[in-house]
């Protein structure tokens, strides 16, 4: 008879029973070697997980629960192009997109993808070249100072993560906009910072169909054409500088030349790059642009380093894997509903908001392979600020709350920014945090230090709370694409033992229909309004409001 998936939670469930009549605390005091024991290194990127409710029982379930799922033969047919996002019917190599490696070779449906790869990368520095070094020239004959990347979803989050991320890095006299939401103030504000003359706008949709992006980018070349006339330009001079000032990153060369760019600048991608997988391939152009080609190519380094690790470790071994299988435990095992992703790096901050898209886009699903609801949990909420902030904020909840929140605190040894001890502050808080987390207080601690016995309840601190934290010695391209890579490898993992297709999104497609039809409602003479009653209550509020 087939295994299901609860008799799989059931092994785990002993191996857990077991395991939690010992806080952390206790196993940290049996253990002197515990640390070194739950600590493994990828990829420049140290992983210490002994701040968790494991011990080597558990661990071992979990690693059989994994090797139960098929992970290994699940790891090769992503590797090798088979086409696991079976809902579109689509291959998943976002790792083909940083092999470099030229002995190398991934074919889907035939065809070596890696040759394409290449070419697009050459295509992408060639151009970034001209840009940063003032040889491609706008309208005025000036060199390009601002670049605004337009799009959304997979074609924004990434790419302003990594901006913001490899800040150290860039062009610091360009400045990098990124206009996202259909909310005409993200454009208003961006056009109001930057001159025609000297931007470039980068058009960043797979599709070229997305509702935001084409209304942004309609707007912005109407408004550049606008601009131009200003200048002095006829409209047919106008027309043809849209040109030098807008390219396309697109898997769609027919909506773009019917956008009037010029498909010789359009830089492509493939029906296998998923949207939230898709910074290291052309949608990353406004980061190459920001940190030249060499710097975007260590950023490749860093990435294809964490997919060798993920593809060649065993798994007791392999960081994505052991980073999965404890979310696994607590999501599962514990009834986690969240975890929280704390950097402690203020080039990181938008790193917590990338990882949502990432993960609960690609496992937040109800319904497994076979097509039948699951009957346990999967998808995690994720969320995070970057620290100390937090610390200053929600921690608490997180310290003495009801609820149990497994946290990754990341950090990096040396700050691009050494300003007296700043850098020690910061790394001490999170140390200090995890420490805290694990070890907690308890009441006699608190009489020892003299807290006044009525106050005690409220001064004590339970602990045993788990957390992972992830150390490197400096942020840099290499070691972003490395800790990007091993987010992607858990979320797959997760996703291989939960048996739910990580690739699609079919849930984000109602919404999206249905705005259509509100937009006509919202913008008919006299629509004819035949949804709920709120929802025509509110149609009917907003065009009164507005004066229809
Ligand atoms: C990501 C999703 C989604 C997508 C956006 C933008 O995995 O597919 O976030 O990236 O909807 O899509 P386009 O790039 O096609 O505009």
């Amino acid at each position: 008879m087939k295994e299901t998936m609860t008799d799989k939670w059931a092994q785990l469930d002993v191996a857990m029973s077991a395991s939690s009549l010992k806080t952390i605390k206790e196993r940290f005091a049996e253990d002197k070697d515990r640390a070194a024991k739950y600590t493994l290194e990828a990829a420049g990127w140290m992983l210490d997980y002994s701040k968790n409710r494991i011990d080597e029982k558990v661990m071992k379930a979990l690693v059989k629960l994994a090797k139960e799922s098929n992970l290994k033969e699940e790891i090769e047919k992503m590797f090798t192009g088979k086409k696991i996002n079976a809902t579109e019917g689509r291959a998943v190599l976002h790792t083909a997109l940083r092999n470099l490696n030229k002995a190398d070779k991934v074919k889907v449906d035939g065809k070596d993808v890696l040759k394409d790869v290449r070419k697009v990368l050459d295509q992408m520095g060639d151009f970034s070249d001209k840009v940063r070094q003032g040889k491609w020239k706008g309208f005025a004959g000036k060199r390009i100072k601002n670049v605004v990347n337009i799009g959304i979803g997979g074609s924004d989050l990434g790419p302003v993560m990594a901006n913001i991320a490899l800040t150290p890095y860039t062009k610091r006299n360009m400045k990098f906009f990124f206009v996202s939401n259909v909310d005409s103030t993200h454009l208003a504000e961006t056009l109001r910072a930057v001159k025609a003359n000297e931007t470039l706008f980068i058009i960043a949709s797979k599709t070229f169909t997305t509702q935001e992006t084409m209304s942004n980018a309609l707007a912005a070349k109407d408004w550049f054409l606008a601009e131009a006339k200003k200048a002095g330009l006829k409209k047919a001079d106008a027309e043809a500088a849209v040109a030098k000032h807008f390219v396309a990153v697109s898997t769609a060369a027919k909506e773009v030349a019917a956008f009037g760019i010029d498909t010789k600048n359009m830089f492509g991608f493939w029906d296998w790059v998923g949207g939230r997988y898709s910074l290291p391939s052309a949608i990353g152009l406004s980061l190459m642009l920001a940190i030249g080609r060499n710097n975007y190519k260590k950023l490749l380094k860093g990435y294809y380093k964490m997919d060798r690790h993920f593809r060649t470790a065993r798994f007791e071994r392999n960081m994505p894997v052991i980073l999965a299988l404890l979310g696994i435990l607590y999501h599962n095992g514990y009834g986690a509903e969240s975890y929280c992703v704390l950097p402690y790096d203020q080039y990181l901050s938008r790193f917590p908001a990338y990882l949502q898209q990432m993960d609960m886009e690609s496992n937040g699903k109800c319904v497994d392979k076979d097509g039948n609801g699951v009957e346990y949990s999967t998808g995690p909420i994720e969320w995070g600020e970057p620290g100390t902030n937090g610390q200053h904020s929600f921690y608490q909840l997180i310290h003495q709350g009801t609820h149990l929140i497994p946290c990754d605190f990341i950090g990096c040894c040396k700050t691009h920014n050494p300003i007296g001890d700043l850098h020690d502050k910061l790394m001490a808080n999170l140390f200090a945090q995890t420490e805290a987390l694990a070890f907690g207080k308890t009441a006699e601690e608190c009489a020892a230090e003299g807290v006044e016995k009525k106050l005690i309840p409220f001064k004590t601190f339970e602990g045993n709370k788990p957390t992972n934290t992830l150390l490197c010695d400096q942020l840099t391209p290499e070691t972003l694409g490395a800790l990007v890579a091993l987010y992607e490898h858990k979320v797959f993992v997760q996703g291989v033992i939960w048996n739910v297709y990580s690739y699609d999104q079919w849930g984000v497609q109602l919404g999206k229909v249905l705005a259509k039809g509100v937009l006509t409602d919202l913008t008919a003479k006299k629509p004819a309004l035949k949804h709920d009653s709120s929802t025509n209550q509110l149609i009917v509020r907003y065009r009164k409001a507005v004066g229809r």
